[in-house]
């Protein structure tokens, strides 16, 4: 088919065309733009590179495997003095008390989906010293883009264990009314984004809320965008890092790398060193941490901060861990790794037990402290946990709002439909544990 493109539309084409040109040429101080006589360099457009006269192809580890920043040794200990953050004892206990809290709220609300009090869940197990470490390292007006299995973030924002249990219970106290799946959390508040469960899609968005922060007159702050090692093989994991890279967004991209894409273990998810090594090819500075030592997490996203907000350019952070849990309460785990593998993870390299170590090596916290502790926490997440079980649904009419501002005839009519048809059954409806049609 032949588009017929009027005279005007031409001229217009044209002049933007000139405007585009002289642009163009304003810009040649572009490495490589210019011919400065040195025929014996290469002038490619935007590259700083030498010729060579033999034919050398790259191969893939440039580097011997990226290696891994840790702070803490498997006994809780110092390797390093120099690399001691040196938090004060109330942040220590705090973070400590949030990785616990994480695990006993999931031991919790993992056993209500299988008893079918709640419909579906996610654990965060063996991912405590990457949700807490990086949290910890932010401030609280920093933009969090999560994935769905990053609760401990959300934990350290000070979003309450009420709140956690109101989202899976779909209760009338949950701020989407039970239109979300649980663990799909979202506080305006506390600056955390919806879970969103379509993979990847929390990226670009990270990159683009990043970019918006730079030209804002609010520069102080930075965007944190958790993803997983699956998520990174998303054609949107591109389109985020490259837009972050080329736009200089102040975006830590923070990849939560704990060996599974549900079934797809990583050495069957790429062939090159993991997410790191793809950090230099975008241009973005990179570091690879163990995240299963809170304490390195830690350092490693104050830094990223630091670089992110004072230089206005992304940072990639993959931490190294494993997911203990299965992929979710519908998927099972033993059907493609085997119990020792699990077993390993969770008693030799687990974060909580490292950092348990380590506090209780500095003194400040004890084992009668620690059973005290796991009273005291499991009390407070049974007690959110039985006030949202008793708590109503949300009322049904909420089928039909919030997507426009008034609801329309047509969906009136339906609703109006769906009251009558209820009324009319209303012996097949579990109307009583729903607040009323408003
Ligand atoms: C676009 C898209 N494709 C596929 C899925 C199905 N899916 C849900 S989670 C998941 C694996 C993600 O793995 P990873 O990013 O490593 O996160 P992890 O579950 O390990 O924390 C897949 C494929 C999805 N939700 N969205
Ligand atoms: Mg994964």
């Amino acid at each position: 088919m032949h588009r017929v493109i009027s005279p005007v539309a031409l001229q217009f084409a044209k002049l933007r065309c000139r405007i585009f040109m002289k642009n163009y040429v304003a810009a040649s101080t572009i490495p490589g733009l210019i011919d400065d006589g040195n025929h014996d360099k290469p002038q490619y457009h935007g590259f700083k590179t030498d010729y060579i006269n033999k034919l050398e192809f790259l191969e893939p580890d440039v580097k011997k495997g990226i290696p891994v920043y840790r702070v803490l040794n498997r006994d809780g200990k110092l390797i390093d003095e120099s690399q001691d953050p040196k938090l004060d004892t109330d942040t220590l206990l705090r973070m400590y008390r949030s990785m616990t809290m994480l695990e006993v709220m999931d031991e919790i609300l993992y056993d209500a989906q299988s008893q079918g009090r709640i419909s579906f869940y996610m654990t965060n197990y063996g991912e405590e010293g990457t949700h807490i470490g990086s949290a910890a390292a932010l401030d609280d007006r920093d933009l969090v883009f999560g994935q769905y299995r990053e609760a401990g973030v959300l934990m350290w924002r000070g979003f309450q264990l009420s709140e956690f249990m109101d989202q899976c219970y779909s209760n009338a106290n949950d701020p989407a009314k039970g239109r979300q799946l649980p663990v799909h959390y979202g506080s305006k508040d506390l600056n955390y984004y919806t879970i969103s469960s379509t993979i990847a899609t929390q990226m670009p968005q990270a990159s683009g809320a990043a970019y918006a922060l730079k030209l804002s007159d609010d520069p102080d702050r930075c965007v944190i965008c958790y993803f997983g090692d699956g998520a990174a093989s998303e054609g949107d994991a591109h389109a985020a890092l490259n837009f972050a890279a080329t736009l200089d967004a102040p975006c830590i991209f923070f990849c939560r790398n704990n060996g599974y894409a549900i079934f797809t273990p990583t050495c069957d998810q790429y062939r090159g060193d993991g997410i790191s090594a793809r950090g230099p090819g975008y241009g973005i500075i990179t570091v690879r941490v163990d995240g299963n030592d809170v304490i390195a997490v830690y350092n490693a996203t104050k830094k990223a901060r630091q670089i992110a907000i004072e230089e206005s350019r992304p940072v990639l952070i993959e931490a190294m861990t494993y997911r203990v849990g299965h992929h979710s309460t519908s998927h099972d785990g033993n059907a493609y790794r085997t119990p020792d593998e699990v077993n390993y993870w969770q008693n030799a390299l687990s974060p909580i037990d490292r950092f348990r170590l380590y506090i209780n090596n500095t003194g400040i916290w004890d084992s009668a402290e620690d059973e005290e502790w796991k009273k005291t926490s499991k009390g407070k997440v049974m007690e959110a946990f039985t006030n949202a079980e008793k708590r109503l649904k949300p009322s049904p009419t909420h089928l039909f709002t919030d997507v426009y501002h008034d609801v329309p005839t047509h969906l009136q009519s339906q609703l109006n439909e769906l009251k009558e048809h209820v009324k009319k059954y209303s012996q097949h409806y579990p109307l009583s544990s729903h607040e009323p049609f408003c």
